[in-house]
């Protein structure tokens, strides 16, 4: 028998913050301007500063984008805030290749993540700390901050996953969340 060199991995995870720290970690900002058309009322979002971050997404990609059988790993925090009453979300996506599934777990803060398959059948789901998220093929997801402190979420995703966010962006997601109130959004 001979010895074999234990490793330190390269990134980690801060269990409490979702804050993913070494290398390599990609950080993705998505601010006000990013989000053009999002938002139910476009005039309020047009007329606020800019530069304000809805969100972010820390991840570490250990394979090449595309690459089939590889996963990324991944926390997005959603700033608290909104825009007119409709609470800060992310943009929302299908998967480019339709079938591929993931998971998101909540580590902080409070919202909802919202689900819509091909059908348009809509699912919402509390996110909350440790609260697991099964998000199955063909399925369209989005979350939302619905509470006054930071929301952070973890993910993680098929490398070969790819992200369709046309769809949403054509059709709407057919569900919007309200400070306190979440309301179908009919004929769109
Ligand atoms: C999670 C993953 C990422 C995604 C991110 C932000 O971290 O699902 O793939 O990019 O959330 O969501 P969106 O791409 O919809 O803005
Ligand atoms: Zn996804």
């Amino acid at each position: 028998m001979s010895n074999l060199r234990v490793l330190v991995p390269p990134v980690s995870s801060d269990l409490a913050t979702g804050v993913l720290t070494g290398g390599p970690v990609s950080e993705d900002v998505r601010t006000i301007r990013d989000l053009k058309g999002v938002f139910f009322d476009e005039n309020a979002r047009s007329e606020r500063s800019q530069d304000e971050v809805v969100y972010r997404v820390l991840s570490y990609q250990p394979v090449p984008q595309g690459t089939s059988g590889g996963l990324f790993f991944g926390t997005t925090f959603v700033s608290p805030g909104s825009v007119g009453e409709e609470c800060f979300m992310t943009k929302g996506h299908f998967h480019a290749k339709a079938e591929a599934s993931e998971y998101y777990w909540g580590v902080l803060g409070e919202g909802l993540l919202l689900l819509m398959d091909r059908d348009r059948s809509l699912k919402v789901e509390k996110v909350a700390r440790g609260s697991v998220h099964f998000i199955p093929a063909f399925t369209a997801h989005r979350l939302v901050n619905t509470g006054a402190e930071t929301l952070a979420v973890g993910a993680c995703w098929p490398a070969d996953a790819g992200h369709d966010y046309e769809a949403i962006a054509r059709d709407g997601f057919g569900v919007r969340v309200l400070k306190g109130q979440v309301l179908r959004e009919e004929g769109r």
